[in-house]
């Protein structure tokens, strides 16, 4: 159905309810979403997959001058994908079919350049039918992402290439059953390989793809499929690629306003516009490592729960999708540490909304209702079902009665955007226990989802205020959790002084920890300040919920020697990061040699290094000499080796040696992974027990 169809069909409906229950009519506030737009917004969370030639070069953009050869996942499994993706309630998945380098994932027939040169089965694979196929078997949906920039092809920046652009995707969308999104990189023009032209051709952004055309064609061949850029035209970017949308986030969009790439729109854009003149909703792109492609060095650096989470409630938490990108790795799978990370993240949020408050129309009143559209629709999540106030009464609230005073931390509202975004702004209120009323949040924009984090709140009631909107809002749900406290073990800093800190992501937590190997929740101390440790100590420490009585995993750390007295010895500028015990903060040495004076005598029993965790590192020690000495003059050799997996797996090293008795260290490079001069993020001792 068009969209015209659509609204007229909307106004008829609204039109007949209206005659059947004295209901004030309520007419669509434009933009509204199409039906494609509203199926895809119902999907909130999907897969993104990076695998492509990037994956076997250990790249993020390949240069399109890649041999095809190079293509050979070792253990190629969609069905894995598909069951991961599935487990997590993900609802489909966008697979990178060729990204800026150009490598077809397909056996297209419009460049050499694709699985049919890969070593893969012989160059007779199909990536992109193997996982759609993997995707619909689990009832899954499927999507394309075909970067419009290609760094291999010869005719990229002429007219010619739009004619290869635009049958690699008739072949996409011909031959692959259903699609449910085209997904288009704002990324594009640039250096490249250009079929050996080795040259930077840059592109008129908004007219050289002649987007409108292409657009005719997805339409022609995958109607119901949605269409994402930068400028929609029916999904748009959401302007970062942390995934995080914005607190005010609008679905409309002054789309003629925007072409793909253009350099100003994350900064004015990509919130949406309240005055926008098409519905074009929010999509997050976020991965869950730091690349979007994988690398083995980042095998450590898979998000975090709490990462994890701030991205689950900044997107569907606020009026976008998320769209999470796995970086499938040279097996063809996906690594098992994103796999253990979703997992986390998955069970968290299901957590978090599993104890829901019991509401019951008892529960509800309004400052008005407009007919049939009652306070009690509420209660259900249905769109079409909505609480309105009578036309034109604005603020509108609506106050919820608990039976009892409750405790809640999160709070879910829904509009129904079939109607057209409406809600400016609005606030919640409680009754606290001793009858007065106090305001708790005050927020802009709803949209199709939004979720407030809150602190525990108790309250007898609650008061919820539309104080701005377009027309009458148009509410179709709201609901409020108790979710449990995030129980995850303490964040342990130590300073150079060995100031030991225990900190706790959430409020209304307790910490124990001992410091003599013993089990902290058996024989532990309460945190309650930080703390000195100078000297080799085991820390243990768990954290607890007080009011569920739930103990976190417990967390172990062997704190070594404190650099309290330590002294780096030459090096210049920068030498102190290498014991400030920051580790993001680096020391480069252009001698590729670290001496530290320890202040006083020690028994060394081996040292660690702890390597740069840039995104992009440079200078990680591969093979060394480490010395000792009692006077900073002569020195003797305690060890020398090398750093094996060390650019694949940056994470700390630590190396035994037979104890020596020594006030001085060197650790003197002899070659770094990339022949940069070498580079340290923290040095320190070990010591006998
Ligand atoms: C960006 C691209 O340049 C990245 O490589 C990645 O594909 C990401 C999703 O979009 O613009």
């Amino acid at each position: 159905m068009n969209s015209k169809l659509f609204l007229l069909g909307l106004s008829i409906f609204f039109f007949v309810s209206c005659q059947s229950s004295q209901t004030d009519p309520i007419n669509p506030v434009l933009p509204i979403p199409d039906e494609r737009q509203l199926a895809w917004q119902e999907m909130e969370f999907y897969a993104f997959a990076h695998f492509n030639m990037n994956t076997f070069t250990n790249m993020e953009w390949g240069m399109g001058d890649e041999d095809p050869a190079l293509f050979n996942p070792t253990e190629f499994d969609p069905k894995q994908w598909a069951k991961v993706c599935k487990e997590a309630g993900m609802k489909g998945i966008i697979i990178t079919a060729k990204h800026h380098d150009g490598f077809c994932l397909w056996p297209t027939a419009t460049t050499e350049h694709s699985v049919k040169n890969a070593v893969w089965k012989d160059g007779k694979g199909d990536i992109v039918k193997e996982v759609a196929e993997a995707f619909r078997a689990e009832g899954l949906k499927f999507g394309v992402y075909l970067s419009p920039w290609d760094r291999n092809n010869p005719d990229y920046g002429t007219p010619e290439y739009i004619e290869v652009f635009r049958a690699q995707l008739r072949e996409l969308l011909t031959n692959y059953g259903e699609i449910f999104e085209v997904w288009f990189d704002g990324a594009n023009g640039g250096s490249g390989y250009y079929g050996g032209a080795n040259e930077e051709r840059r592109v008129d952004k908004k007219n050289y793809y002649d987007w409108p055309g292409t657009i005719e064609i997805i339409r022609e061949l995958q109607p119901q499929a949605v269409i994402f850029g930068d400028a929609g035209p029916d999904v748009r970017w959401v302007g970062n690629e942390h995934g995080f949308a914005y607190p005010t986030t609008w679905s409309n969009l002054m789309r003629d306003s925007i072409y793909g790439g253009m350099p100003e729109y994350s900064k004015k854009y990509s919130s949406g516009q309240e005055n926008g003149t098409h519905w074009v909703p929010a999509e997050a792109d976020v991965s869950i490592r730091p690349g979007w492609y994988y690398h083995p060095y980042e095998d450590h650096k898979v998000k975090s729960l709490p990462e994890l989470l701030d991205i689950y409630y900044n997107s569907i938490g606020r009026n976008s999708s998320l769209l999470l990108n796995f970086p499938v790795d040279r097996r063809g799978q996906i690594h098992e540490n994103d796999v253990k990370q979703l997992k986390k993240l998955v069970a968290k949020v299901k957590e978090d909304f599993s104890q829901k408050i019991p509401l019951k129309s008892s529960n509800l009143s309004a400052s008005s209702e407009n007919g049939q559209y009652s306070v009690e629709n509420l209660l259900n999540s249905e769109m079409m079902t909505f609480w309105s106030p009578k036309a034109g009464e604005l603020p509108a609230s609506v106050t919820i009665n608990f039976d009892e005073a409750r405790t809640f931390n999160r709070f879910l509202v829904q509009e129904n955007i079939s109607l057209g975004q409406r809600v400016k702004s609005f606030e919640l209120e409680i009754l606290n226990e001793n009858k007065e009323w106090k305001s708790i949040a005050k927020e802009t924009t709803i949209g199709y989802k939004r979720i407030l984090r809150l602190p525990d709140t108790k309250a007898m009631a609650v008061k919820f205020t539309i104080h701005d909107a377009k027309e009458s809002p148009v509410i179709s749900h709201l609901a409020f959790f108790d979710a449990p406290k995030l129980l995850l073990p303490p964040e342990i800093s130590r300073d150079k002084n060995g100031t030991v800190e225990l900190n706790v992501i959430e409020g209304g937590l307790e910490v124990y920890y001992s410091l003599d190997g013993q089990d902290p929740i058996k024989s532990g101390k309460v945190y309650s300040e930080a703390f000195s440790v100078i000297r080799p100590t085991k820390l243990k420490a768990v954290t607890k919920d007080p009011i569920s009585g739930k103990f976190s995993e417990m967390i172990e750390v062997d704190l070594q020697l404190a650099k309290k007295n330590w002294k780096v010895i030459g090096g210049g500028e920068n030498a102190g990061n290498l014991i400030d015990e920051d580790p993001s903060s680096n020391y480069v040495s252009d001698q590729n040699l670290a001496t530290i004076d320890l202040g006083e005598k020690q028994e060394v029993a081996g040292f660690t290094y702890f390597p740069m965790q840039n995104r992009y590192m440079s200078g990680l020690i591969k093979t060394y000499v480490f010395y000792t000495s009692m006077d900073g003059k002569s020195w003797q050799k305690a060890g020398e080796g090398e750093f094996g997996n060390i650019a694949n797996s940056p994470i700390e090293q630590r190396v035994e040696f037979d104890p020596k008795e020594a006030r001085f260290i060197k650790l003197k490079v002899k070659s770094t992974t990339d022949g940069q001069p070498a580079s340290f993020a923290e040095l320190g001792v070990l010591l006998t027990q």
